[in-house]
């Protein structure tokens, strides 16, 4: 594979954790979920933690300067651990992150220190009704219909300018988040080399 920095966009429920799981296991990546990252957080009740829970189960973003620091700090610590040349991941995956223009930018500084260009963004799109039917069968205490619905709602206007961002920088492609996992991983798949 010759991406190896990689990071999924799309609406809540597009499957984006399932796909970036799977596909950073097949190619050795470090798979860095903020969801996943702020969830563990709560689960172990630290000060970050109680901070982020509210937040997140009312739909809403959890502050740019938390995420920041979770993001730095383990983008960090690959790249040290690469250039010791030490046995690992060989690249990332972002799932999650960025959210908003102001973690893109924050990003975009970050990886320009590391050395670390993006190599691909992959947009994933499905229509609402299925996000919805997806996220009411996950059923985690943030997927209730009306926190769905303001997650959307925060998505359109905070994190879909993010395509044209990304757009502009020629590094988007779509792919459709419809049908089987199997059949969105081939999909995805399929855009790596
Ligand atoms: P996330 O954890 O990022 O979760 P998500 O967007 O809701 O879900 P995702 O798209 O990953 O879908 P999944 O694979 O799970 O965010 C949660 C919250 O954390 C945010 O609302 C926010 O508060 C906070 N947060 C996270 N990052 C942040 C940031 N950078 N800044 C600020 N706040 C941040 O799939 C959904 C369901 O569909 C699953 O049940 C799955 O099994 C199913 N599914 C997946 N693919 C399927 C398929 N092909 N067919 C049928 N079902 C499928």
């Amino acid at each position: 594979m010759t991406k190896q920095h990689l990071l999924f966009l799309g609406p809540p429920g597009a499957g984006k954790g399932t796909q970036a799981q799977q596909l950073a296991s097949r190619h050795n990546l470090l798979h860095l979920s903020t969801g996943d990252l702020l969830r563990a957080e709560v689960a172990s009740a630290t000060p970050l933690g109680l901070e982020a829970q509210a937040v997140m189960n009312r739909g809403e973003l959890v502050s740019d300067a938390l995420v920041l620091a979770i993001v730095r700090s383990r983008l960090e610590q690959q790249s040290a651990a690469l250039s010791r040349g030490e046995a690992g991941p060989c690249g990332w995956l972002l799932d999650g992150f960025p959210r908003n223009l102001a973690q893109a930018e924050a990003l975009e500084a970050l990886l320009n220190e590391l050395g670390q260009p993006i190599d691909l963004v992959v947009l994933m799109e499905l229509d609402d009704g299925l996000l919805m039917q997806r996220l009411l069968s996950r059923g985690r205490t943030d997927d209730n219909a009306e926190v769905i619905r303001h997650r959307l709602e925060v998505y359109r206007a905070q994190t879909e300018p993010l395509i044209a961002y990304y757009r502009e920088r020629k590094l988007l492609q779509s792919v459709a988040a419809e049908g089987t996992v199997d059949a969105v991983a081939s999909r995805i798949e399929a855009m790596l080399h």
